[in-house]
């Protein structure tokens, strides 16, 4: 098993493929190998191509901020897709900010997520909470590691400690990391995070099955094709409103997401 490495100087380093030699350490390498071509002789995206989304269940408290935010960060140009199932004043003050909101019964995290990243069709997808958790002002480095080539780019919160987490979270997700590497034969850091940058073809090309652990899936289905994933070190800030998470039935959820996920991954190897 190789190492994976955190970046410290501006692009996140890739999370290594395995070293054993096999077929599908072969399509690693091919894919990274198209990947860096593509990105090196396309043009780079800009805001302009990006699509910031989430899914919104009664976020007034928070959502003000997260799309001020957004929109300063990337000075208006990026889309914001909101896919809500609130009963408070979310929708409303999502749609005064510009954003688009796609109304959906409340259903779970994954449901929400999985609309919101497959609805737009501009080429680069991040993913955030709305509970000003993530940082926006990282938006630009996420972007970046997309045009250097990255397929994914996975905000990584354990690496500056998440003090801001609860701690029975933190535990969890430090667990949920190591169970995914321990099965995925790679080591990952953080399988739950919410901020991430997708090239949509990506998100387009796999079949998405988890609702609580969709977010794990994310980074564990395109880490186990071969897509260049890499994890970048961000900041994570005190949740704004009510938490939508059970600790223990959610955990639980996540824990056998990941089990699955990686298990369907592996036989789909053979
Ligand atoms: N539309 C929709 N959004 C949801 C649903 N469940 C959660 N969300 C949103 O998904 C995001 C993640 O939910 P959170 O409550 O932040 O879950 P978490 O990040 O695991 O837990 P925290 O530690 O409290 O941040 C938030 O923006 C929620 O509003 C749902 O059923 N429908
Ligand atoms: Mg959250």
């Amino acid at each position: 098993m190789s190492e994976s490495v955190h970046e410290t100087n501006g692009i996140a380093a890739a999370v290594d493929g395995g070293d054993d030699a096999t077929d599908h350490a072969d399509t690693i390498d091919a894919d990274a190998e198209e990947a860096t071509i593509d990105a090196g002789s396309a043009e780079p995206y800009t805001f302009d191509d990006l699509s910031v989304v989430m899914g919104t269940y009664n976020e007034e408290e928070a959502i003000g901020t997260v799309l001020e935010d957004v929109d300063r960060v990337t000075d208006g140009r990026a889309e914001v897709v909101c896919v809500d199932g609130s009963s408070d004043r979310t929708p409303e003050i999502a749609r005064e900010h510009g954003a688009r909101v796609i109304e959906q019964e409340p259903q779970g995290y994954g449901v929400a997520v999985r609309e919101a990243i497959l609805s737009p069709d501009r080429p680069v997808v991040v993913t955030t909470d709305c509970d000003d958790t993530y940082p926006m002002d990282a938006l630009p480095e996420f972007l970046a590691g997309i045009n250097d080539g990255a397929d994914v780019v996975s905000g990584d919160r354990l690496y500056h400690g998440a003090k801001a987490m609860p701690a029975f979270n933190r535990l969890g997700n430090h667990a949920f990391a190591a169970l995914a590497s321990l099965l995925m034969a790679e080591r990952v850091h953080d399988t739950t995070t919410g901020m991430r940058a997708y090239r949509r073809e990506v998100v387009e090309e796999i079949g998405w099955t988890e609702n609580t652990g969709l977010s794990a899936e994310l980074l564990i289905r395109p880490l186990m094709r071969g897509y260049d994933v890499r994890e970048r070190p961000i900041a994570y800030a005190e949740r704004l409103g009510e938490t939508k998470l059970d600790p223990i039935g959610g955990g639980a959820a996540i824990a056998k997401s990941i089990v699955t996920v990686c298990l369907e991954e592996q036989l789909r190897r053979l």
